[in-house]
């Protein structure tokens, strides 16, 4: 069997994705999400103009000869825009290899290791009060495990909150918007949502938390420290993690459970994190991370230093990744949760899938492959739709992490 073909599909039902659609000569397809948030077309170029080249006459089944050709053979390694672009193929690969055995990917992997995948869900509110209602909503819904981020008085535009009734999507203008971050008043703040938290809904539900990456070490070990008593799930991406050795810091003065990683594209992002047990998740994701090939690396990796995963699993990434993911989940023995934040009914629509939600967890499907397809006709009708993430700078105008 030949690769005999291969296409960038650019759509946008309610959000833009980048899916790559892999054929055979023998007719099989299988397809793999390149989405990378505000830089869609970077990645479907690289797909377009230098990658789909290398794959035509190709045995698909080399998945990982096809990986290491990639990866190596691009000598500029690693990168956000070439992991993705090597993620699309890997996932395409390993969903032609599933139609070709008649085998869902999670037999591929090695089978089950558990009948359902524990996810969370993002409750968030333009205020203490909403949110603490929005968390009660996600409890009803049947959520075992809820993330929840609030408007911070005093700050326009916090993270993690949606205008209105529509879910939090962050990529919301043509060019970047310019927010403003306070840390003396979320420090002040967050402890206080969590008391209200704790004291409406006891400790049943697991409670996580993001503060993407917008602390110093040492506010972050203050924030887990003051954190300590609600007993969080995790406090995600407390600091930006492109040097390691920060974490030493947070982890030497908290117990709360940290997580890091929905930026990473290697394992070499996260070697130190997980040798040194500094974190407690990996958050790498199939679509930002080389695909099922190189997140298998980074989870057996991860599993020796007990470090479980958390895969990110954001609306930016498609019901493609997500599929993908699911199979990954139920096969990975670290497992610890999965990210789910509901696509919209467009998305669902363009892309048919047949994992399925119940009672606070995912179920992925049966079906050969990663069980997720793309309605091509209908991607049709949904032109690309240039969006950007914003931006944050602190009040005197210096730029911060967003
Ligand atoms: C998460 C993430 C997202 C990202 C988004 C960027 O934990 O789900 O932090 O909200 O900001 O995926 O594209
Ligand atoms: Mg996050």
């Amino acid at each position: 069997m030949k690769i005999a073909s291969a296409r960038v599909i650019v759509t946008c039902p309610g959000r833009n994705f980048v899916t790559l659609v892999i054929e055979t000569d023998q007719g099989v397809t299988g397809i793999g999400d390149a989405t990378l948030n505000g830089r869609e077309l970077a990645v479907a170029s690289y797909l377009t103009d230098h990658v789909i080249p290398c794959l035509i006459g190709r045995d698909p089944s080399q998945i990982e000869d096809i990986w290491q050709y990639l990866y190596r053979g691009a000598y500029w390694r690693r990168g956000p825009v070439g992991m993705t672009a090597i993620a699309a193929v890997d996932t395409a690969l390993w969903d032609i290899k599933g139609k070709v055995c008649g085998q869902p990917l999670y037999q591929l992997l090695g089978g089950k290791s558990r009948e359902r995948v524990l996810v969370y869900g993002h409750a968030n509110g333009a205020d203490l009060h909403s949110t603490v209602e929005a968390v009660g909503r996600y409890i009803e819904m049947g959520y075992h495990a809820i993330r929840a981020q609030s408007g911070i008085p005093g700050i326009d535009k916090a993270y993690g909150v949606g205008r209105g009734d529509t879910y939090y999507e962050p990529a919301d203008a043509r060019l970047p918007t310019e927010t403003v971050w306070d840390t003396a008043k979320y420090l002040d703040f967050a402890p206080r949502l969590f008391d209200k938290l704790r004291e409406a809904y006891g400790f049943g539900p697991q409670l996580l938390h993001d503060v993407h990456h917008r602390l110093t070490p040492n506010e972050a070990a203050q924030l887990g420290k003051s954190l300590e008593p609600h007993r969080l799930f995790w406090m995600e991406d407390a600091t930006p993690a492109e040097n390691q050795e920060a974490f030493r810091h947070i982890r030497r003065h908290t117990t709360t459970p940290l997580a890091v990683g929905e930026v990473f594209n290697t394992i070499w992002d996260c070697k130190q994190l997980i040798e040194e047990q500094l974190i407690d998740y990996i958050r790498a994701t199939v679509v930002h991370a080389g695909g099922i090939t190189h997140l298998r690396r980074i989870a057996d990796f991860a599993a020796m230093y007990q470090v479980r995963t958390g895969s990110h699993g954001a609306t930016d990434l498609s019901p493609v990744c997500m599929g993908a993911a699911l199979h990954f989940d139920t096969w990975v023995p670290n497992f610890g949760i999965q990210e789910y934040m509901r696509h919209t009914e467009e998305t669902d629509a363009v892309f048919p899938h047949d994992y399925r939600f119940e009672d606070g967890h995912l179920i992925c499907g049966e079906s050969p492959g990663h069980g997720v397809t793309i309605d091509e006709a209908l991607a049709a009708k949904y032109p690309y739709n240039p969006m950007c993430l914003p931006v944050a700078r602190l009040s005197d105008g210096t730029m911060w992490n967003w």
